[in-house]
């Protein structure tokens, strides 16, 4: 009996133990070929940053998916306020050498203020991008709703609305169509009549008029803000009847109806506002007036997967996919154990990339195109001591190189306004920018000076261009924007300053984003400088042009004051060793040689590795979205997956906190929340995922240099590395498994896993393939 008792406590001791490990195990993601990526809830959003969004890189929407009434606000992308302006101070040249002095010799709060009163910007603020206008569709009856479902697929690229009341059927779909340069809205019934609301359209500009025309199918809606004039039209085609009345269209007893709405300012470029909104608007409707939706729609898909289905990425999938999204992220902060999340994260930034940033359209702003107030925080403009910078990491990595363009546009203008500024302000050829940009392409500096008169940006906007055409070696792309380079460069050689402390050249005067006030010399600035000089002497012998300047710029490059260790160990932010490490500030600048630039890495400079990872460490990982998603990218470059991870943890958490108030994180929608909204975060985020799986700054394919714990398993395809190659590779239990390659553009390939190094030779249009060591297959 007592051998009995024993062996039964014995089974069942088994069983639990049994039932425990099967509990405790972490799951084995189900890693997919192609994720089915999607953003879904069951409830209607009712803030901002709960409603979805489309676009097609000029024509946004957020949709809000009520049942009673829709809500869809609108941005069309050139609606900005303002006028035609060159913003340089034609006398702040005269000011430039006492600033200096007076920064050589220790009086900062002098220099600061003589720089306040004479060396700004002309205004010394720019101008707010816009809102649009607002589509409201009023359902009647539709109080008792079941099946509410609403989502955005971002394999398609489609917002969904559905819900049943009394047995019938109810389906919106929204999307923002590049072909044919509409946002369609398509609703119909299951039920034959069953389909009757009215439509209307408003605006929250002071200076908007709204009329309905006399075919009862148009209503149009049109603002004013500065010069600029806004048109948007949107047309019905339905089964049902339709009226007007009092400015609204009364569709009833229908089941099916679509809309289109297109909009157009007479914004042409930076210097010209003779566009014609009245013509562009009836034109580009009439073009899609007779198409049926399901027209639209197909060249819509077509056209954006031309785009996403370059690229696949997956972390296997333990079920949670299924939840809703905002679900989704309040769970992760608690358990990051959602690796689908973290993939659908990154496939979000692409399908944000393309609804924001189309060949032909402006480069996304702080919000992407994405804004619903006539204030909106920091205009809505660019930034460019980072957030601009940001936008666009991850672009060519995630296979979107030609989505890069709008910012090579940008640059394009501010080569000419910044012509201007270089001049007045430094008595300098060649162009720079500030840390702020408009639609003006305003370069002056900004706001105050202490932040303001900043000058990495055409030096760091300039590393895009030869970042292009690092990862796609198009040769023809580096001739055409090769004069950008050049003349960033020509105006900080003639810019350079020589110390007289220390007879190093520096960059003066300036500032550390956003910390420290004016000085002489921060580290970034001579990082950004030493790189872009390099890019161009480089870029110049690759096109085999303008060697006598870019040989004039090797010299300079010695003389520039280097990086530094400081008494804590730290990278210095600074020329003089002043750095306090017990700040949090989420800029964390002098970092830039690691992440985005390479100067600074294992293999050349490991005690300046060591430092730069020092001044992380006492930067601590709080932060904006922004300031995490760099964190992630550093992180990675310092090969510490789980702590790169750690980052990607709290960029995952919901912005909103249990007691109200809003901190950095992510919304219902995933729009990252510095807070409030700041795309930059997204795109940040993403590129440091990236570079957790993929590295190649260093002239070498890293593979997996950072993989955390917890992304244990994976696969990615139409990954891209510098040099012209496309990967496609898959990992489990933390170990390389397989990879191939393909090469673009027949440069030889060095891959490296760990310690093995491959190197060989390659052909244009080859694939290349290897097993988990490295060995070809
Ligand atoms: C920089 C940052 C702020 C914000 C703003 C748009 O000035 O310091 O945090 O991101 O840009």
């Amino acid at each position: 009996m007592k051998k009995q008792n024993k062996q039964i406590i014995k089974n069942i001791s088994l069983l639990a133990l049994c039932l425990l490990l099967t509990f405790c195990a972490k799951p084995k993601e189900k890693v997919q070929e192609k994720e089915d990526f999607k953003l879904q809830y069951t409830k209607p959003a009712i803030k901002w940053t709960e409603a979805l969004p489309i676009g097609n890189g000029s024509l946004g929407a957020m949709i809000y998916g009520g049942v009673n009434q829709e809500h869809i606000q609108f941005n069309e992308e050139t609606l900005w306020r303002g006028e035609p302006h060159n913003y340089a101070n034609e006398d702040a040249g005269k000011y430039l050498g006492e600033i200096r002095e007076l920064l050589a010799t220790g009086k900062q709060l002098e220099a600061q203020k003589l720089a306040q009163d004479n060396f700004m910007s002309d205004p010394i603020k720019q101008i707010h991008y816009q809102p649009f206008g607002d589509i409201f569709i009023d359902f009647k009856n539709h109080e008792n709703f079941s099946n509410y479902k609403r989502e955005l697929n971002l394999n398609n690229a489609i917002n969904t609305v559905s819900y049943t009341i009394d047995d019938v059927d109810y389906k919106r779909e929204v999307l923002s169509s590049f072909p044919d340069q509409i946002i369609a809205i398509n609703l119909t019934s299951s039920k034959d009549k069953a389909l009757s609301f009215d439509l209307w359209l408003d605006a929250i500009h002071e200076d908007k008029s709204i009329m309905t025309s006399n075919d009862s199918q148009t209503l149009v809606v049109k603002v004013k803000d500065g010069v600029l004039r806004g048109i948007s039209t949107l047309k019905v085609k339905t089964n049902g009847n339709i009226t007007h009345a009092n400015g609204k269209l009364q569709i009833t007893e229908a089941s099916n109806a679509t809309i289109y709405l297109t909009a157009a300012t007479n914004y042409i470029d930076f210097e010209d506002v003779s566009g014609q909104p009245e013509k562009i608007v009836p034109e580009t409707l009439s073009k899609v007036q007779h198409l049926n939706y399901e027209t639209v729609k197909s060249n819509h898909i077509s056209d954006y997967q031309s785009l996403y289905n370059r690229f696949q990425i997956s972390f296997g999938d333990n079920g949670k996919s299924a939840n809703t999204t905002d679900q989704r992220i309040r769970d992760f902060s608690e358990n990051p154990s959602d690796p689908q999340l973290v993939a659908l994260y990154v496939a979000y930034a692409r399908y944000l990339t393309i609804t924001s940033s189309r060949p032909g359209t402006k480069a996304a702003t702080l919000q992407g195109i994405w804004n619903d107030k006539l204030t909106p925080p920091w205009f809505s403009s660019y930034t460019t001591n980072i957030n601009l910078e940001m936008n666009y990491w991850p672009v060519e990595m995630y296979n979107l190189s030609e989505c890069h363009e709008p910012l090579f546009d940008l640059i394009e203008d501010l080569s000419v306004t910044g012509a201007k500024v270089a001049k007045a302000h430094y008595n300098a050829d060649g162009w720079i920018v500030h840390h702020n940009v408009d639609i003006w392409r305003g370069a002056a500096p900004v706001n105050a000076s202490h932040h303001g008169i900043w000058l990495g940006g055409a030096a760091w906007l300039s590393t895009h261009i030869w970042e292009h055409y690092l990862f796609t070696q198009d040769k023809d792309f580096l001739e055409k924007r090769y004069a950008l380079m050049r003349n960033a460069a020509l105006f900080y050689s003639q810019f350079l300053y020589e110390d007289p402390n220390t007879g190093y050249l520096i960059s003066s005067p300036s500032n550390s984003p956003e910390i420290g006030g004016l000085v002489a010399g921060p580290t970034m600035d001579h990082q950004l400088i030493r790189a872009l000089f390099r890019n161009t002497i480089e870029a110049s012998q690759i096109l085999n042009t303008d060697l006598d300047f870019t040989s004039t710029l090797k010299p300079l490059i010695d003389k520039i004051a280097p990086n530094k260790i400081g008494k804590h160990g730290q990278l210095q932010e600074w020329l003089q060793d002043k750095d306090n490490p017990e700040s949090h500030h989420r800029h964390v600048s002098h970092l830039w040689a690691v992440h985005p630039g390479n100067e600074i890495n294992y293999e050349d400079t490991p005690d300046l590795m060591k430092a730069a990872k020092q001044s992380l460490e006492y930067r601590g990982d709080n932060g904006t979205g922004w300031s995490l998603a760099w964190k992630i990218n550093f992180w990675s470059r310092f090969r510490d997956g789980d702590h790169a991870y750690k980052l990607v943890h709290k960029l995952l958490s919901p912005a909103e906190r249990p007691n109200g108030k809003e901190g950095g994180g992510s919304y219902a929608n995933l729009f990252d929340a510095h807070p409030p909204f700041q795309i930059d975060g997204n795109f940040g985020g993403a590129s440091g995922i990236l570079e957790m799986i993929l590295q190649s700054q260093l002239g070498k394919i890293e593979l997996l240099p950072a993989l955390p714990s917890a992304l244990a398993q994976g696969s990615v395809s139409g990954i891209v590395a510098r040099g012209g190659f496309e990967l496609s590779f898959s990992w489990e239990e933390g170990t390389l498994k397989e990879v191939s390659i393909l090469s673009k553009s027949g440069s030889p390939c060095i891959l490296k896993y760990n310690d093995k190094i491959m190197e060989f030779q390659t052909e244009a249009g080859k694939t290349y393939s290897f097993d988990g060591a490295l060995n070809k297959k």
